[in-house]
């Protein structure tokens, strides 16, 4: 195929192939991709200056990464070169159908001097952790839960404190799989299932948490106050109640003396066992951009609070 294209006068073609995880279409696994790739080399090296160029689908993963590795993903680069072509709009056309699937408008002349650096930045500093915090993604009276419990608007399950640095367990015992969903705050791994965390898990805010898996994250509260949802991603799961609030107060404020001080409130102690505590507060607002009128079918509510905040 690739002499015919040559002898036709292309100057290449390119070759792909489905994803490993699409079982169905016999997907390339990685040794016979890479057995692929030698061949195409060494044909490259033979039919020079034409050339093939080689791809192949890859799948985003549940927990955000790729179902092929960097070494493979290094090795299949495809560029397109739009030298020459400033001013012009061109297409990706499907060459079955003629359809126009991708346009593509070439404002600007540049030339590239980037490269990308052979180490990248080190990881931010977010300091050790000060307690600990126990949440279960489990299954209870037929529904997915956090900690045996459904979400409630009106309930907030941690109060940590912002500026601070806490260590979370999450543990499922389910036998399905979980991606456990923080928002707005950093967060890096300390343990897999005891072990250590995959290498492309070092600091994310999304987490696979396959049937039987443990992973400790440790999580600093650095940038507001207020209340922040965490969940399983899985829409199912998620809307059937796999969701809770945790909501990040100010540190406790030394008291300026005055002739009648104020009595420091107690902090609320977790139950025993749990690690985590439970705290019932007044009716909340949440902003659900799925939906106009909400999770729970409520009336559409409106938010001032920064969008860091919000939910994704
Ligand atoms: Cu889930």
């Amino acid at each position: 195929m690739a002499r015919a294209a040559r002898d036709l006068g292309h100057e290449y073609i390119a070759l792909t192939d489905h994803s490993p995880r699409l079982t169905i279409a016999n997907g390339l696994s990685r040794e016979r991709l890479l057995q692929q790739l030698d061949i195409i080399a060494a044909l490259n090296e033979d039919m020079a200056p034409f050339r093939i160029l080689s791809g192949i689908e890859v799948d985003i993963l549940e927990d955000g990464g790729l179902d092929q590795d960097d070494e493979i993903l290094a090795r299949l680069d495809v560029v397109v070169d739009f030298a020459g072509r400033f001013g012009q709009t061109l297409y990706l056309r499907d060459a079955a159908s003629g359809v126009d699937v991708l346009q593509f408008r070439v404002t600007q002349d540049l030339v590239d001097n980037s490269s990308v650096p052979s180490a990248l930045r080190a990881l931010p500093v977010i300091g050790e952790p000060t307690r600990t915090r126990s949440f279960s993604f489990d299954k209870t009276d037929g529904h997915w839960t956090i900690n045996g419990l459904r979400f409630d608007p009106n309930r907030v399950d941690a109060l940590p404190v912002l500026g601070t640095t806490e260590k979370w367990v999450f543990q499922n015992p389910t036998g399905a799989p979980h991606t456990v969903h923080l928002h707005g705050i950093d967060q890096q791994c300390v343990t897999r299932n005891g072990g250590a965390c995959f290498p492309y898990e070092t600091m994310k805010e999304t987490w696979l948490l396959d049937p039987g898996e443990t992973i400790e994250v440790k999580l600093k509260f650095t940038d507001f106050t207020g209340r922040y949802v965490f969940h399983c991603h899985m829409t199912e799961h998620e809307d059937d109640g796999m969701m809770s609030q945790f909501e990040v107060v100010p540190p406790t404020v030394t008291p300026t003396p005055t002739r009648t001080p104020t009595p420091t409130p107690t902090p609320t102690s977790p139950p025993p066992g749990s690690g985590a505590s439970f705290h019932t507060v007044p009716p909340c607002r949440i902003a659900d951009t799925r939906s106009a009128n909400g999770p729970l079918g409520g009336p559409a509510l409106e938010t001032s609070r920064p969008a860091d905040a919000r939910g994704e």
